[in-house]
């Protein structure tokens, strides 16, 4: 196939299965309806973008009921707390400065901003979650984000100082629409903040459970850089975060209005020097995907030979991922357990696990958990430590497959 970004030839290096779409929680008696598409990863010879093969259409994964709550951890809060905060102190400081962010999910980012009576737009497509972050003071545009809604923001509120996304800006195949959007919105200084998954943690710890249909691009520093040359904007800035296994931060500005950070070459140089956008590199990766399936399919078929209870602990979209990719069904695990009332009394895609409150958990505890939300797992744990106190372990499959 051809690259998104480039028009370069894209290699496929790792072939998950036709899958469902990720965060399409459904009833039980609705199952039967989930179209499945290929799941298949390649990078672009040219630019090196990492990126699915195949597309699925928008309105299929970010519909009304899209489940997703990213306020559903208190790391997410703290994060998106403390990522307003510096914000405000660092780039709204204007008379009367104006952020619009791409994907705002329930306002856990925009809530702080809102709070700080900082003019402010998140532009949202699923109508659920948007609805909650205006019920909690944010104002919201039920839309996609991409060049058409830039402008007609633009019309009604002017120039933006900053336009920020997390874990959004990869889900967008039109990036060069995106990009032309934060073009049109942003003002001579202003700069484009996002947050995304970093194909070098994806690689680096077998995360290959981050690979699902609504991530189309797996970001690295190289691609980043490109990705701005080629649409007018500089990447200026470069930073870890601690969610979903460990992120990066990418900032974006005009060509020349800022100083690059020594952090920019810096994580360049790292990629040169670990080959992160090498063939040989993703296709070890491909191979260690494959190892973590055979390990954790036995795994769970040895405990269940040995009757012991297992069960699975959050359903993220990464959940849909792994059962599929490993054909886990209700037969190896009974049912996960989840915080968010939107999946509960609903079954993972594709595997049709059903999916229940975390109270399920204790009634009475199973004798392994199998952590899907790992990115979560000082929270899970300290919360239910009561379970590992009476003998209970978890069962974790990154990097690779353990029982703790
Ligand atoms: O990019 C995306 C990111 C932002 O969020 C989206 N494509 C979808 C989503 O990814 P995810 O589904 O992998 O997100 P999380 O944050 O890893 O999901 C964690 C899951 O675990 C949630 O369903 C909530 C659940 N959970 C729980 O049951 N008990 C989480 C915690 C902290 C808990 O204590
Ligand atoms: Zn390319």
């Amino acid at each position: 196939m051809d690259c998104r970004i480039c028009g370069g030839t894209v290699t496929e290096f790792l072939d998950l299965g036709r899958q469902p779409s990720a965060n399409r929680f459904v009833p039980p008696g609705r199952a039967a309806e989930e179209p499945l598409f290929p799941l298949a990863v390649g990078a672009c010879g040219g630019c090196t973008m990492v990126q699915l093969t195949t597309e699925v259409p928008r309105e299929l994964k970010y519909h009304d009921e899209y489940p997703y709550r990213a306020s559903g951890s208190a790391l997410h809060r703290e994060h998106f707390a403390r990522a307003a905060r510096d914000l405000l102190r660092t780039e709204l400081t204007g008379p009367d400065p104006f952020v619009v962010e791409v994907g705002c999910n329930d306002g856990v980012m925009l809530g702080t901003i809102a709070d700080a009576g900082v003019r402010h737009l998140g532009v949202d497509p699923a109508a659920e979650v948007a609805a909650l972050a205006a019920a909690r003071g944010v104002r919201v545009l039920t839309d996609w984000f991409e060049a058409r809604t830039a402008a007609a923001v633009r019309a009604v509120h002017g120039p933006a100082d900053v336009v920020f996304g997390a874990n959004t800006i990869c889900h967008l195949p039109y990036l060069g629409s995106v990009l032309a959007g934060v073009d049109t919105l942003l003002t001579a200084d202003g700069v484009f903040v996002f947050e995304e998954p970093y194909l070098g943690t994806i690689v680096e710890r077998t995360a290959f459970d981050q690979i699902y249909d609504e991530h189309v691009f797996y970001f690295t520093v190289r691609s980043v850089r490109e990705l701005a040359r080629r649409f007018g904007f500089e990447l200026v800035d470069v930073a870890p975060t601690p969610l979903h296994g460990g992120e990066l931060r990418y900032t974006l500005a005009r060509p020349g209005r800022r100083r690059p950070s020594p952090a920019v070459e810096q994580w360049l140089d790292r990629e040169r020097a670990t080959g992160l956008a090498h063939p040989r590199t993703v296709e070890r990766f491909a191979e260690a995907v494959r190892r973590v399936r055979t390990d954790l399919v036995a795994t769970l078929e040895r405990l269940a030979a040995e009757g012991r209870r297992v069960v699975g602990y959050g359903a993220p979209g990464k959940s849909t991922t792994v059962t599929n990719y490993c054909g886990i069904g209700p037969a190896l695990l009974p049912f996960i357990c989840d915080s968010t009332p939107a999946k509960q009394g609903r079954v993972v895609p594709g595997a049709r696990i059903p999916i229940a409150p975390p109270e399920a958990f204790r009634a009475p505890y199973p004798d392994f958990a199998l952590l899907f939300a790992w990115n979560h797992a000082e929270e899970i744990m300290a919360k239910e430590r009561d379970f590992a106190e009476r003998g209970g372990r978890w069962i974790v499959y990154v990097p690779r497959v353990q029982v703790l």
